[in-house]
């Protein structure tokens, strides 16, 4: 006995520091969210970095160099430091979210992506979907996509463009160490994340994540709209939830265990995140200020309002201006859909005023909102009044409307979800795998009708790359459905299934702040949505200032990461 202690001790550290001890360990260490105090730890404003330089007293590009690292991060007074993977100049200064990224139309801003993650994920991954593995089974595989950028494919960020730490490992489709981001496009709000194949869900959950703003001086300047570090803020939402010990916490049990040991369709948090903080407070001032809210949760729905009936006036979407302001008493938020709203305090009649979420999850047939995940964040209205120099005007950005008559294609989307005993295994667009050859292949500068048909139980927020869209109409499929439901599954072919005569229920209305110019919207479950999408830009008739045509092209997917991950996601090819 005596000298099997040693031995002993020894398997306990190993099955300990190796995981094996986790699963049982893991779930009754689990931490009760209502045991954090809400309202303590004050909203960062993350670090700013210009991606341009001023030389001669004009803006000139620039390299950045942003690393990925893996430290502790704060996420709450009384939660002990969490492990987390953070984007920064430095690993002392990495943030989660990261860094806010401010580039100016028309100049260049190039990024050398820097992966400096340990060997092993802290987070539970699955190998069984189609997943980014090295071949030495070491390190985690990385690449970032900039959402809501048009640039060349090559610097899209492609699922299959992964690699790991020193660039030691690379994925199929990794051509470059240094990505381009010409910054030609309208002004408005992108964010960066990583897009790895299979482990887009768990790195971003893991704090992969950074918000990204393109201005145009020139054109935004005359609008007078909040701005400058103090009024005009990046709010990254997010929900996790954590162990005791401050650890992030995601069930490594899969719903089909016996086809997926781990993926689960869609992950809650029970925590809400507001950049980088728990359920933050932020003193302000009795005036107007803009908020970019960047919904970066995995899969939770946001529907905010304030307790105090404040109003959120919308001037831009995720990816362009408003043509005018659009005031409204509540706001949902898909995955990765941004809102960028102007929110007047001066008009407040209380001194505190509550964002709050009553959005179900999953969205729209889940569990109801309760006092942890209802509430997202407190601000503490200052009590003097004063001049405010801000203003909202009545017309903000007008881009040309698209133009019905030039549309050079119609196509039929369809999402699939498929399941054994009512438990989804994975989800296809448009049935087919994402190594199936491209079947969408517009040609740039066209603009092209997409038939969006969902087939399945949930919203799916469908986000496409490169191209920008309008959603046209909403409409229900009719009552007999199955039928058409049916057709789609043996065929998959919307016209032979005779889509024109289902698709004839209810129109569903899009909110009039989301009637812009987009690259995510909500596919309503049982419904068709018609989106017109164009391969060009929206602000000028300019061609792209990039070549859209080259390898390895671009992709297009559902936003809730779970789903993209396995695997509702196929390639986009743009052709000349
Ligand atoms: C984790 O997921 C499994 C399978 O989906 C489920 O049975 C279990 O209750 C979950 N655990 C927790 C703590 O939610
Ligand atoms: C917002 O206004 C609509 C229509 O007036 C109302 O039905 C809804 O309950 C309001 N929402 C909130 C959060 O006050
Ligand atoms: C963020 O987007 C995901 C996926 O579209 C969605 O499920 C989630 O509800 C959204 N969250 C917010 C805060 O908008
Ligand atoms: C809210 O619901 C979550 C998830 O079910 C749970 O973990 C949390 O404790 C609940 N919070 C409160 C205050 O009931
Ligand atoms: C969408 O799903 C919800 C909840 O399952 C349901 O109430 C609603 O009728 C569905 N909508 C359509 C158009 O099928
Ligand atoms: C592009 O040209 C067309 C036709 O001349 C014009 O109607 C449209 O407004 C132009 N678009 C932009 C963005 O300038
Ligand atoms: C076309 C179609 O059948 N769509 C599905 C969309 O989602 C709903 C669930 O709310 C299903 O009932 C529908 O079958
Ligand atoms: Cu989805």
């Amino acid at each position: 006995m005596k000298e099997m202690f040693p031995i002993l001790l020894f398997h306990l550290i190993f099955l300990a520091l190796f995981g094996q001890l986790n699963a049982s360990w893991a779930e009754d260490k689990l931490l009760n969210p209502s045991k954090l105090e809400m309202f303590v730890d004050e909203l960062p404003d993350m670090p700013r970095i210009h991606g341009y330089g001023i030389v001669d007293g004009s803006p000139k590009p620039k390299l950045l160099t942003i690393g990925m690292f893996s430290k502790k991060w704060k996420f709450h007074r009384d939660l002990p430091a969490t492990t987390v993977f953070a984007y920064g100049a430095s690993r002392r200064t990495a943030t989660v979210p990261g860094p806010t990224i401010e580039a100016l139309q028309g100049v260049d801003t190039y990024v050398k992506w820097q992966n400096h993650l340990p060997s092993k994920h802290i987070l539970p991954w699955d190998p069984t979907i189609p997943t980014a593995i090295p071949a030495t089974k070491k390190g985690v595989p990385t690449v970032v996509h900039l959402h809501g950028g048009l640039h060349e494919p090559a610097s899209d960020g492609n699922s299959n463009s992964w690699f790991t730490a020193r660039f030691e490992e690379k994925g199929p489709t990794w051509s470059r160490r240094i990505y381009h981001y010409n910054n030609n496009q309208q002004p408005g709000n992108l964010w960066y994340h990583d897009h790895a194949m299979g482990l887009t869900r768990v790195n971003l959950l893991a704090g992969l994540i950074g918000a990204y703003i393109i201005r145009h001086p020139d054109v935004e300047g005359p609008l007078k709209l909040p701005y400058g570090d103090e009024f005009d803020r990046p709010l990254v939402v997010f929900d996790r939830s954590f162990r005791v010990d401050g650890s992030l916490y995601m069930n490594s049990t899969g719903n089909n265990p016996s086809i997926h040991p781990q993926w689960q369709p869609e992950y809650f948090g029970d925590a809400i995140i507001v950049n980088g903080k728990a359920w933050p407070k932020m003193v302000v001032r009795r005036r107007k200020y803009r908020f970019r809210i960047i919904n970066a949760s995995n899969a939770r729905f946001f529907r905010f309002f304030f307790s105090n009936g404040l109003e959120f006036i919308h001037v831009a979407a995720d990816s362009a201006y408003l043509g005018k302001p659009v005031v409204s008493n509540e706001t949902l938020v898909a995955p990765s859909e941004i809102v960028d709203v102007v929110v007047d305090f001066s008009k407040s009649k209380t001194d505190e005023a509550i964002l709050e979420n009553d959005a179900a999850y999953p969205y729209p047939s889940g569990d109801p909102v309760n006092e942890s995940n209802g509430k997202v964040m407190k601000f503490i209205i200052k009590k003097e009044r004063e001049v405010d120099t801000w203003r909202v005007p009545k017309r903000l950005i007008k881009y040309p409307s698209p133009d019905l008559s030039s549309v050079s294609q119609t196509r039929y989307i369809a999402m699939y979800e498929y399941a054994i005993d009512d438990e989804p295994t994975h989800l296809y667009l448009n049935g087919k795998p994402y190594e199936a050859p491209a079947t969408e292949t517009p040609k740039a500068g066209t603009s092209e009708i997409w038939n969006v048909i969902n087939l399945t139980e949930d919203n799916h927020p469908l986000h496409i790359h490169l191209g920008l869209f309008k959603v046209l109409d909403q409409t229900e499929l009719e009552d007999d459905k199955e039928e058409f439901k049916d057709c789609m599954l043996k065929k998959n072919d919307a016209i032979k299934c005779q889509i024109s005569k289902y698709a004839r229920g209810k129109k569903i209305e899009v909110a009039a702040h989301e009637r812009g110019w987009k690259n995510v919207y909500k596919m309503t479950n049982g419904s068709v949505t018609q989106i017109l999408v164009k391969f060009s830009y929206i602000h000028s008739n300019t061609s792209y200032s990039f070549d859209p045509t080259g390898e390895p092209g671009y992709v297009y997917h559902c936003h809730i990461l779970d789903h993209e991950d396995n695997a509702m996601m196929r390639p986009l090819k743009v052709i000349k």
